[in-house]
């Protein structure tokens, strides 16, 4: 068997689970994309958000036009929250280990980010909480298809794995709101926070 051959047979594998109400798809859909809806409470939100607010310096990430990044490994440990909530992925078996990298954007109003596919070295799931204001995720496989949309909300955690990782590109619409089922859903400052498994060498 190749290996193409064999990573075809083990993305295929990958269940997708979204509450319907949550996604928007015409065609097919990218299997091994779970969104667990309210995974962390308000008060954790405000928490996370809170701590970002009085620790993260942004300088040292990098800023593209509306948003701003930030890596919060190689500079000092997880923060305490990042490894709570990175433990608590590992119990329930999202990851093989506890996830070492936590990787910080900060979106303005109307803020997003081009469709894009994770580089292969970061590894077989990405976990990503949303905070502050809801935004909708778009996968699409074929520039010419429309995409597959799901709507985040704050506490809402994802998990991209199998095809959704690999062989689908996801990115969030630059909009100052997002329409979705009928209903809008104004766009305002937010944050995500992501959680990968990287190899030790690569996780600084
Ligand atoms: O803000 C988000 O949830 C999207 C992040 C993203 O596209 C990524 O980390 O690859």
């Amino acid at each position: 068997m190749t290996l193409a051959i064999l990573k075809e047979t083990l993305w295929r594998s990958h269940s997708t689970d979204v509450p319907p109400a949550r996604i928007e798809a015409a065609g097919r859909i990218p299997r091994g994309f779970l969104l667990r809806t309210n995974f962390v409470s308000p008060a954790g939100q405000d928490m996370i958000l809170d701590w970002v607010a009085n620790h993260v310096s942004w300088s040292v990430g990098t800023t593209y036009g509306n948003r701003r990044e930030t890596y919060m490994k190689g500079r000092g440990p997880l923060p305490e929250w990042g490894m709570a909530i990175g433990m608590r992925m590992r119990e329930e078996g999202y990851f093989d280990a506890v996830p070492n990298q936590l990787y910080l954007i900060e979106y303005n109003a109307g803020g997003g980010i081009a469709f894009h596919k994770d580089m292969e070295e970061h590894g077989p799931v990405i976990a990503g909480l949303t905070l502050g204001s809801s935004r909708v995720i778009e996968f699409r496989r074929e520039r010419e298809d429309p995409p597959v949309r799901v709507l985040l909300h704050p506490g809402d955690m994802y998990f991209m794995t199998g095809e959704a990782r690999y062989r689908w590109v996801h990115g969030i619409p630059y909009t100052e709101k997002d329409e979705f089922r009928g209903q809008v859903y104004q766009r305002t400052k937010g944050m995500s926070a992501t959680w990968r498994l990287l190899p030790e060498a690569l996780s600084c």
